[in-house]
């Protein structure tokens, strides 16, 4: 039971599921929306009883980018000084894995969203675009860096500079952006089945894990291998690895319990 205006929240056992609810508007992204999105975020990401996060929008969009209406008299000096949609990228503070579930449209601030997640499940319609060259504007949430890294630079370039060339679910699947494409009515319970898993396993290791994972795109080669065998040594002084691997040699499944 949530008192949010524009989103929806539940859990599934130790999932927790966040939709964007603003049909009329096609989900945009308005500002709102997205502190919403943060605080539900930063809520399940402290919660212990949470492992991972499924984000989801309508079958109709996952979101159809910035709210356009929102932002179409907006000035430089204010967007500069109020650093206008800064705290969007809040999202990349969460540590627990977030699996963006995207039915229909994600353009704009959208399909970036989906890029600030870090798996992403597409319904057989989705369309994925960057369309904020037709506004007169460019992408401003990563769709200039996210998305080339996920799609090579010649359809990042298309997509950008002539704000079409959308990717289809299968497209998006081809060139890894989107792990997995599903039927639309089927997408929330597959993205909830894998955040299931999961959030079955231990949490730090969890975390861990996605925490290097995207810094191997910040940091050089040797400097995140360092960095991930620093992780590795330090998950030894767990107990759900003397819980993993004890499991293992006593042929059993084992039962972490995030110590
Ligand atoms: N903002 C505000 N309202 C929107 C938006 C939007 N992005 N998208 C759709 N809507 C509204 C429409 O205005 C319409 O409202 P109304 O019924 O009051 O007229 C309602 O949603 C339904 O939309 P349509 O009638 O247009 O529905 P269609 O099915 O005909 O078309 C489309 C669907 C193709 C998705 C179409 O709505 C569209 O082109 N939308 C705009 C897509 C777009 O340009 N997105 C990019 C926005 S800019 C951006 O995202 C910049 C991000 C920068 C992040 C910066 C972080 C620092």
């Amino acid at each position: 039971a949530s008192t949010y205006q524009h989103i929806l929240t539940e859990t599934r056992g130790k999932v927790a599921l966040v939709t964007l609810n603003r049909p009329k508007a096609l989900n945009a992204l308005c500002n709102d929306l997205f502190v919403e999105v943060n605080d539900a975020m930063k809520n399940f990401d402290d919660d212990e009883n949470i492992g991972a996060i499924v984000l989801t929008g309508s079958e109709k969009a996952f979101a159809a980018g910035a709210d356009i209406k929102e932002m179409k008299d907006n000035n430089f000096v204010d967007t500069y000084k109020k650093d206008f949609l800064g705290h969007w990228a809040k999202i990349s503070d969460v540590k627990k894995p977030i699996i963006a579930a995207v039915n229909g449209y994600a353009l704009g601030g959208g399909c970036e969203l989906a890029m600030s997640c870090d798996i992403i499940y597409a319904g057989e319609k989705a369309v994925f675009g960057q369309p904020e060259i037709n506004l007169g504007i460019i992408p401003g949430a990563g769709g200039t860096q996210r998305l080339v890294r996920a799609v090579g630079k010649s359809r990042a370039m298309e997509m950008v500079l002539g704000g079409g060339a959308n990717l289809t679910a299968t497209e998006a699947q081809s060139l890894g952006l989107v792990s997995k494409v599903v039927p639309a009515d089927q997408l929330i319970d597959e993205a909830v089945k894998t955040a299931s898993k999961i959030a079955s396993k231990s949490q730090a290791s969890v975390q861990m894990g996605k925490e290097l994972i995207n810094k191997s795109f910040e940091v050089p080669l040797s400097a995140g291998l360092r960095w991930e065998r620093a992780y590795f040594q330090a998950l030894f002084g767990t107990a759900d690895q003397k819980e993993g691997m004890g499991a293992f040699a006593e042929k059993r499944k084992p039962n972490f319990t995030n110590n």
